[in-house]
């Protein structure tokens, strides 16, 4: 009999076929009546593929064994409730880090040379008329970058190749890390051109970057967000990007996605992404690849690849 599977949200197809291959599946994102739904399969569910399981859903799920969340990030799982109820958790850390590395870097050059209006002035005929104005560029300029972790460093290699200047800010100092580290945010902000959140969201995090974090990045102060919108005071944010409070910010992620205020839309100093900056066909399979390693390693009784809880 084949162990049954709870998958939460659409995956890769690649993915969704190597589970289907392993697991009996139940889509709780396709189900029009999902407390009927849980009702019926709940009891029989082993595992979850997939985010966003809290308390009340492992509640639903009384043999619930491992969730395999697709995403290294994992603040939509509620870990100390996983714990209390002896559930694993899983996630994809490692196979991303160059794909979201290269999507900080992408917002920080499009911001820094204005690229997607660059790109309009010359598609609208206006270079016909005189000259962009000019831009600003990377080298020389200090990146802090919130969240030193296996993505920020990849940033920060990326960053030197830039020949920027690298400071950093977590809980905890990293004595084999050369770069300037700062205890506190808002110091840190002060003597940043570049702010970049690479850091985990969940409510240890949760407004962090707070307008007076903002204050100190300062009018020609720029904002980089590849981590979770939670991080970010959002509405302080619009109002600094409105009033010149900051020079400008690249975000791709936001409070409420795939929501995206209209004032933020309607702003010229900011470059927008949908949440995409792992969204490379390799290293989606390869997190896909991960989940289901991870689910085939602990139904083998073997250690598990990544585990978080
Ligand atoms: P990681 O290796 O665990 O690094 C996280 C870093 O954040 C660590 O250096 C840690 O340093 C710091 N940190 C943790 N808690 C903190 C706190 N309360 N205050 C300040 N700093 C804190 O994680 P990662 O693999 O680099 O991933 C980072 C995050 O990026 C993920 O959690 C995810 O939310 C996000 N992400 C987004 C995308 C996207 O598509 N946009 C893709 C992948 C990942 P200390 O331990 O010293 O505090
Ligand atoms: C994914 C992410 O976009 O890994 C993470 O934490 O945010 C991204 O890689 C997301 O998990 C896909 O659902």
């Amino acid at each position: 009999m084949a162990i049954d599977l709870l998958q939460t949200h659409k995956l890769l197809d690649t993915c969704e076929a190597a589970l289907a291959e392993r697991f009996t599946v139940h889509k709780l994102h396709e189900a029009a009546d999902r407390d009927a739904f849980l009702a019926e399969v709940g009891p029989r569910i082993r595992a979850v593929a997939g985010g966003s399981v809290d308390a009340d859903l492992m509640d639903r799920l009384p043999k619930l064994e491992i969730i395999a969340n697709f995403g290294v990030g994992y603040d939509t799982i509620d870990t100390p409730a996983a714990k209390a109820r002896n559930i694993r958790v899983t996630n994809t850390p490692s196979v991303l880090d160059d794909a979201v590395a290269e999507t900080a870097m992408a917002l920080m050059i499009a911001l820094a040379r204005q690229v997607p209006a660059a790109d309009r002035f010359v598609r609208e005929g206006k270079w016909e008329q005189g000259n962009f104005p000019f831009t600003t560029e990377l080298r020389g300029a200090t990146v802090g970058i919130l969240g030193l972790g296996r993505i920020g460093k990849e940033i920060a290699a990326r960053a030197q190749a830039f020949k920027m200047r690298i400071v950093y800010h977590g809980r905890q100092r990293q004595p084999t890390e050369p770069h300037l580290y700062y205890g506190d945010l808002e110091a840190m902000a002060r003597d940043c051109d570049w702010l970049v959140i690479v850091a985990p969201g969940g409510p240890a995090t949760q407004g962090i970057v707070s307008r007076q974090v903002l204050e100190a990045l300062g009018p020609n102060g720029r904002l980089v967000n590849v981590a979770r919108g939670s991080l970010v005071d959002e509405a302080a944010l619009i109002d600094m990007l409105q009033s010149g409070g900051i020079a400008g910010a690249g975000l791709d992620v936001f409070a409420d996605e795939p929501r995206v205020p209209a004032a933020l839309r309607e702003l010229d100093n900011v470059v927008l992404t949908p949440h995409y900056a792992s969204a490379t066909r390799t290293t989606r399979n390869a997190m896909g690849a991960l989940v289901v390693a991870n689910l085939d390693a602990h139904f083998a009784g073997n250690p598990l690849l990544s585990a978080v809880v």
